[in-house]
């Protein structure tokens, strides 16, 4: 039965990843309606933020009554008034007999109280099936609800010897075209990409979505002293919003150079840079719940010292540069110990054409 279970919560899983990209600030929701035999009913994914969650969507794709049949799903069914009733009820109403549930919604206002729902009505309920792939899924939705932060991914291209250029900032091109391609599925997966003025001035990057069908990640540039070139590409018109985060103390005179839609947005300054947490915090209050740095040695450096990157996607070449000057992926501090670093764990490796891409979460 169980394993009925998990290869059923499986399919409701690639379901709900269908939707990435797409669904911020909601999470990933896939759900299916099975028979006692375990042939399927129907199924329904959570699509657009704001629109039908994914157990009134497969409710409603049933050609048949559904009274006496198992609803599976990879969240827990909510039980609030939101932007759409509570789907707890609509179970109920449909005379649904069992759920099938991946882990229970950190939403504090629905969190326990779906399930609790259910079961007063007599469902029998069955939680925490494939529940570790269930949180990987939603990582980004559980770090919003718990801490009211966006989830931050530093994203890199190393050589094997972990460089990210050379010393005058050559690094055109460390890993190939199906690593690139990987990392535009990445744009089109986060709410925004961050950048640093250092970045814009040394590559001049787009920082856009080139895949078919894909959509643009929001654009921030972490600019200090407006530095910038305004005519760089990141400034570019094409209907995505673009931030720049400059300090308190730059002169009003000086964002006139930007494009008018671009939004310039103040940070108080630390250490002669933007204060990186007070950013991240900024970033959030502007309804953005994850960002993918795609910066050089010093930005990076920041956000790992500061405890704001929860995982590090790393695609490593097999080149080694071997340069005494090249420039690390996160370079900037004084380090005596080895007992001094910065702690990962690695949750999977995938061999890509050439390069390889390392996946780690960090633990402190
Ligand atoms: C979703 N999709 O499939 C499920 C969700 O703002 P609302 O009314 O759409 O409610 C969002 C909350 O509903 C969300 O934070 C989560 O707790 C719960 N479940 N949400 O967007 C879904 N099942
Ligand atoms: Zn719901």
């Amino acid at each position: 039965m169980q394993r009925r279970y998990e290869q059923l919560m499986r399919k409701c899983l690639s379901l709900a990843k269908k939707s990435e990209g797409y669904v911020s600030p909601n999470p990933l929701v896939g759900a299916i309606i099975f028979d006692d035999d375990f042939r399927i009913i129907s199924q329904g994914r959570h699509e657009v933020c704001g629109r039908n969650h994914a157990e009134r969507n497969a409710i409603l794709n049933a050609k048949e009554d559904l009274k006496g049949k198992s609803l599976i799903v990879n969240l827990e069914p909510c039980s609030h008034y939101g932007k759409t009733p509570p789907c707890a009820d609509l179970i109920i109403e449909n005379g649904i007999k069992k759920v099938i549930i991946g882990m229970v919604d950190p939403n504090p206002i629905v969190s326990g109280k779906g399930i609790k729902k259910l079961k007063q009505a007599g469902i029998e309920v069955i939680t925490g099936v494939l529940e570790k792939e269930c949180t990987e899924l939603n990582e980004i939705f559980i770090k919003n609800q718990l801490y009211s932060k966006p989830f931050v991914t530093i994203k890199t291209a190393t050589t094997a010897d972990g460089k990210i250029a050379t010393k005058e900032g050559n690094s055109k091109w460390i890993t190939d075209e199906i690593s690139r391609r990987e990392v535009h599925k990445l744009r089109n997966k986060y709410d925004a990409v961050l950048t640093s003025s250092d970045t814009v001035m040394k590559d001049n990057p787009q920082m856009t979505c080139r895949l078919k069908g894909g959509r643009n990640p929001v654009r921030i540039v972490l600019d200090t002293n407006l530095k910038t070139d305004p005519k760089s590409k990141i400034y570019n018109k094409d209907g995505t919003r673009v931030i720049i985060i400059t300090s308190e103390i730059v002169s009003r005179e000086k964002t006139k150079n930007y494009p008018s839609d671009v939004e310039i947005l103040r940070c108080p300054e630390k250490d002669g840079h933007i204060d990186i947490k007070k950013a991240i915090e900024l970033i959030y209050q502007q309804g953005i719940r994850s960002i993918l740095v795609e910066a050089g040695a010093r930005l990076n450096n920041a956000v790992i010292q500061t405890k704001s990157a929860d995982k590090l996607i790393q695609f490593i070449a097999p080149k080694i540069l071997s340069d005494k000057e090249a420039i690390s992926f996160s370079q900037g501090c004084s380090r005596r110990e080895i007992a001094d670093c910065n702690n990962l764990i690695f949750i999977s490796t995938k061999q890509l054409k050439n390069d390889i891409m390392i996946i780690g979460k960090f633990v402190d």
